[in-house]
């Protein structure tokens, strides 16, 4: 390995026992297999420290070249947020009245989806995801980043299961174009807005599809 130009520390790793592991992923498997997208949010307020550590939690992600090429801009702030879901839904109204073809149109249907997006004023916060398409070197120019698209669903899958652990639900919506977010939220030309997830409680009676996921026969193949 060529370490020569790098600074290496021993790596804090600790084993547990297989049953414990099997435990460990049992458990693990049912927090996240209880995890649903609900478009039905409360009002009731989550501390800003909450958001923090999903945040955190994210930015633990892998990245291309450890570039960790992510902002996550968190919105509690009433007016903007209101700001934002007018915005959205402008988009979106285009997008389900005229840009939306007929093959994508009819999966959306069964799930109940429009362009009305009450959820990003319901939620006490909205978390907009932007990836870096670019870093800014100390001398001011600018260089690429590698893998951010990747590296930027990596981190938002660590936040979505933060999110689920803490007790909390979120929604990936995906405003399309979403140029409109780096405008309201002042971030520089370099950052794509990726992902808005507001994030709170459930609404008292939140509803949602009724779904079925793949099975692992479905979704894997295996060589042993
Ligand atoms: N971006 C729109 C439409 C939408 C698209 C897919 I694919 C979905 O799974 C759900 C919605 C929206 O966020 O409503």
């Amino acid at each position: 390995m060529n370490n020569e130009n790098s600074d290496f520390i021993d790596l804090d790793f600790s084993h547990i026992p297989e049953e414990k592991m099997i435990e460990n992923a049992s458990d693990f498997y049912e927090l996240m297999n209880k995890r649903r997208t609900t478009r039905h949010f409360s009002k009731k307020t989550v501390p800003r420290d909450l958001i923090e550590m999903a945040i955190k939690t994210a930015g633990t992600a892998p990245s291309g070249a450890h570039l960790q090429p992510w902002t996550f801009v968190a919105i509690s702030n009433e007016e903007l947020k209101l700001k934002i879901r007018q915005a959205a839904e402008e988009e979106e109204k285009k997008t389900y009245s005229e840009r939306m073809p007929e093959a994508w149109a009819e999966l959306l249907r069964p799930l109940g989806t429009d362009h009305i997006k009450e959820h990003i004023t319901d939620a006490p916060w909205v978390v907009v995801v932007f990836r870096q398409s670019k870093r800014l070197r100390d001398n001011g120019e600018s260089s690429p980043t590698y893998y951010s698209q990747e590296s930027c669903g990596i981190a938002i899958g660590l936040f979505i299961a933060a999110i689920q652990n803490m007790g909390l639900t979120t929604l990936t919506h995906t405003p399309s174009p979403m140029k409109f977010l780096r405008e309201i939220l002042n971030r520089p030309e370099h950052e794509h807005a990726m992902l808005l997830m507001p994030v709170g409680y459930p609404a008292k009676n939140a509803k949602i599809p009724n779904l079925k996921r793949k099975t692992l026969d479905e979704i894997s193949e295996w060589f042993s």
